[in-house]
Parts: C-alpha cells; sequence; structure tokens
C-alpha cells in the first residue's frame, strides 16, 4: 500500500523538486512530533505527504482573501483519507447512531417545545465565551481514535457540573470508551465513533467517575466500574433545535455538544474557519461549543491538544457551516 503510494507519488514529488528548505521543514518537524517510522519507504512516503501539505499551508495563507490560517501540527504526514480514518468518526456508524438519537428525540418532544418557547422569551447577549466563566476544563488530546464523541460527551457534563455545582473537575472519557458500549445497550463503537447523547443516559444510570481515578489511554479497554454511584449523574438533557437562534439561546444557559463536519480541519490554525464543503457535508466529530462572538462565529472547544487551532479552540462562520446545528445536545438539569 505505502510502496504504491510512493510510485504514484513520486512523479509528483520530483516535478515540484525537493529543496533544502523543505527537507529542513522536514526535519524541524518531524524531530518536534517525534516521529519515529517502521522502515526507511514509509519515511520517504510521510515525506512526501508532508511536502504536499506544506504547499498546500503555502498557498492557502499566501491568499489575502481567507478568513483563517492554516499550519503545520501532528496531522501534516497524514493523508486526507488517513486522517478520516484514525481521528474522524466513520460514516456508516454516524449513520447508524442517527437513526438512533432521533428515534430516541422523538419521545423526549415536550422537552423540545420547552427549549423552542424559552428561546422566544429569552434576551441573547451579543456574545459569550464560556472560558471567561472558568466553565472550561484543559483541552484534551483524543489521540488516534475516532472518540471525540466521549469527549465531547465528558466536556459537556464538566461544564453543567460547574453551573450547577460550582467546581471543575475533569471526567473520564475512558470510562464512557470502555462502558458506553453495545453490550451495555448502547449504540456507540469506542475509537469508531459514538454519541454523546449515550453517554448522558449511561451517566444518568452509574454515575461518570472523575480523569484522575479512570485516565484515558487512547484504546478501547473492558470497562472497569461496578456499582450505580461512581460519580457524577446528569439528570435532564435536551436535543437543541437546529437553528442559530436555537444554539444562541441554549449557550446563553450553557456549553452544548455539537457534531459537524471536520474533514478539512486538520490543519486549522486561527481565524473564523469556513473551509467546508457546504454542499456536501458528512457529519464526522462531536465537539463542544463554548459561545459566540459578536458577528455569530461560533467558539469551539475541540479534543486534539492545545497544539492545534487557537490553543486548542476554533472560531466557526456563523450559522450552519460544517453542520453546526445538525445534532445539538445540552444538559438542563
Ligand atoms: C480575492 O477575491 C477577489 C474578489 O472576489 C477576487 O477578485 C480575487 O481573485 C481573489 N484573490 C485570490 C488570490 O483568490
Ligand atoms: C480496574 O480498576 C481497579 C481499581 O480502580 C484497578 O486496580 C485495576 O487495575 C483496573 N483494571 C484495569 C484492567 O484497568
Ligand atoms: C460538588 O461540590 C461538592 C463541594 O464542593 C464536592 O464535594 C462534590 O464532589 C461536587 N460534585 C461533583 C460531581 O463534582
Ligand atoms: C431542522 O429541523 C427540522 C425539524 O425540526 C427539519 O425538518 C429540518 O430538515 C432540519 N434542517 C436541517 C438543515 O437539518
Ligand atoms: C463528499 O464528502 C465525502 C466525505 O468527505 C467524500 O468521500 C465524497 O467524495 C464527497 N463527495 C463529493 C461529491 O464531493
Ligand atoms: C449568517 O449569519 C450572519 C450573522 O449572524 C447573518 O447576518 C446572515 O444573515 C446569515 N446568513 C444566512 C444565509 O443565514
Ligand atoms: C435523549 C433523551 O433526552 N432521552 C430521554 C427521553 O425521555 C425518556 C423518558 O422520559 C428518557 O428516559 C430518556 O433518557
Amino acid at each position: 500500500m505505502i510502496l504504491l503510494s510512493i510510485i504514484v507519488l513520486m512523479p509528483l514529488c520530483f516535478a515540484q523538486d525537493i529543496s533544502i528548505e523543505k527537507l529542513l521543514a522536514y526535519n524541524k518537524w518531524s524531530s518536534q512530533h517525534q516521529r519515529v517510522y517502521l522502515n526507511e519507504d514509509e519515511k520517504l512516503f510521510r515525506q512526501m505527504v508532508f511536502f504536499e501539505n506544506l504547499q498546500k499551508i503555502k498557498e492557502h495563507n499566501s491568499n489575502p482573501n481567507n478568513t483563517y490560517s492554516i499550519h503545520l501540527n501532528q496531522f501534516s504526514d497524514m493523508t486526507k483519507q488517513e486522517f478520516a480514518e484514525k481521528i474522524l468518526m466513520k460514516q456508516n456508524i454516524v449513520d447508524h447512531l442517527m437513526k438512533g438519537i432521533s428515534q430516541e428525540a422523538t419521545h423526549n418532544d415536550t422537552n423540545n417545545k420547552e427549549t423552542q418557547l424559552n428561546s422566544k422569551s429569552l434576551i441573547l447577549a451579543d456574545s459569550i465565551d464560556w472560558r471567561e466563566q472558568g466553565a472550561i476544563t484543559t483541552v484534551k488530546n483524543q489521540g488516534n481514535c475516532g472518540s471525540c464523541w466521549s469527549f465531547s460527551a465528558a466536556a459537556l457534563m464538566e461544564s453543567f457540573n460547574f453551573i450547577q455545582n460550582n467546581t471543575l473537575v475533569d471526567f473520564s472519557e475512558q470510562q464512557l470508551v470502555d462502558c458506553v458500549i453495545p453490550a451495555n445497550g448502547y449504540y456507540s463503537y469506542g475509537c469508531s465513533g459514538g454519541a454523546a447523547v449515550y453517554c448522558l443516559d449511561y451517566a444518568s444510570k452509574v454515575g461518570i467517575t472523575t480523569l484522575d481515578k479512570y485516565p484515558y489511554v487512547r484504546i478501547q479497554k473492558n470497562c472497569n466500574v461496578t456499582g450505580t454511584n461512581n460519580g457524577y449523574k446528569p439528570k435532564q438533557w435536551i436535543k437543541v433545535p437546529n437553528t442559530s437562534n436555537d444554539l444562541k439561546s441554549a449557550l446563553n444557559f450553557s456549553p452544548v455538544s455539537v457534531v459537524v463536519d471536520a474533514t478539512n480541519w486538520d490543519n486549522y490554525e486561527s481565524g473564523i474557519f469556513n473551509g467546508c464543503d457546504q454542499s456536501n457535508i458528512s457529519l464526522n466529530h462531536a465537539v463542544l461549543a463554548i459561545g459566540y462572538d459578536q458577528q455569530g462565529n461560533w467558539i469551539i472547544k475541540n479534543s486534539w491538544s492545545h497544539y492545534w487551532g487557537e490553543n486548542g479552540f476554533m472560531r466557526l462562520a456563523a450559522n450552519n457551516t460544517c453542520g453546526i446545528l445538525s445534532n445539538n445536545l445540552q444538559i438542563t438539569a
């Protein structure tokens, strides 16, 4: 597979001739990111992918029309396809999840009506950023595992617990990855994908423990909790309706778990991101919306470490950019 890719990429690479400058950039990047490769072939392949990404970054950042910049980061030697496979949720799993979620949501129609009512009477703040209230824990790193859904859910519970209980505690994503599984009655599949709503359902029954008691290890293991009194339990949650106003009014109350298309988020550095293909949205990543600015851009907490984006955060263009309004979840009690 790698060899084949080298053969395919080789002419491309010679065509754009590898300069000393590019090689230096690669050496610096690979020592910073402590890259270790299986063999010379893989190293050569990774270098070529890196050079292509470097070229893309140069072109993007030299266009003054772009509202955001991109840069080298931990994903810079991955192809788009590898990034999707290793970091994002699998499409067939997401499709499966969405079916289950829409069924659950219809059971809670009375709750949905309540939010719509609230959003009409609520006076929205011009802007809101829950970091300013101290309601957001440090940015985490999910690693090469599509467990974003557990990070989105844990972050949602952490913020709600802070708002309700005035203590900011990191909760255990690993507990969710290991225990929110089909064998326990939930549609969620570890590093392949899952849904925050099942994490809430699970935590409401069993309780979610803290990060230091059940640390994150970047792979799925056997569920290692017993009993039903393991920590924080959300009591009630709702699906937020899919308009900007509804998401804004929800954000006036607390952060919101959102699902997005992150296909093109890999190399985001800073600015207002609007780089999704809006005509072809595939929901494949879960994050936490933590506010919006005066122009209506959304503020997002991601789980790709604080080296990614704006110290781990992102500003996403207003409206339904990357499908952010599609599938939103908020704890209400
Ligand atoms: C920037 O946008 C303007 C106006 O739409 C366009 O004429 C110009 O070609 C764009 N520049 C680049 C480098 O894409
Ligand atoms: C499960 O948890 C117990 C107690 O917290 C710990 O001693 C044990 O090593 C854990 N087992 C695994 C497989 O992680
Ligand atoms: C809520 O706050 C109390 C007092 O600060 C603390 O003991 C308790 O652990 C907190 N609950 C959670 C779930 O963090
Ligand atoms: C928004 O939700 C309504 C029903 O609540 C649905 O009919 C509509 O298709 C949704 N729109 C989008 C863009 O998801
Ligand atoms: C739509 O997006 C998916 C996933 O990113 C991709 O595989 C597919 O080729 C895209 N389709 C078109 C028509 O661009
Ligand atoms: C997008 O959001 C901006 C700012 O909130 C608003 O002015 C604009 O009308 C919106 N555009 C669409 C197409 O909804
Ligand atoms: C997603 C969600 O809110 N599910 C709830 C829907 O309503 C039933 C019955 O009240 C609850 O059991 C679910 O947890």
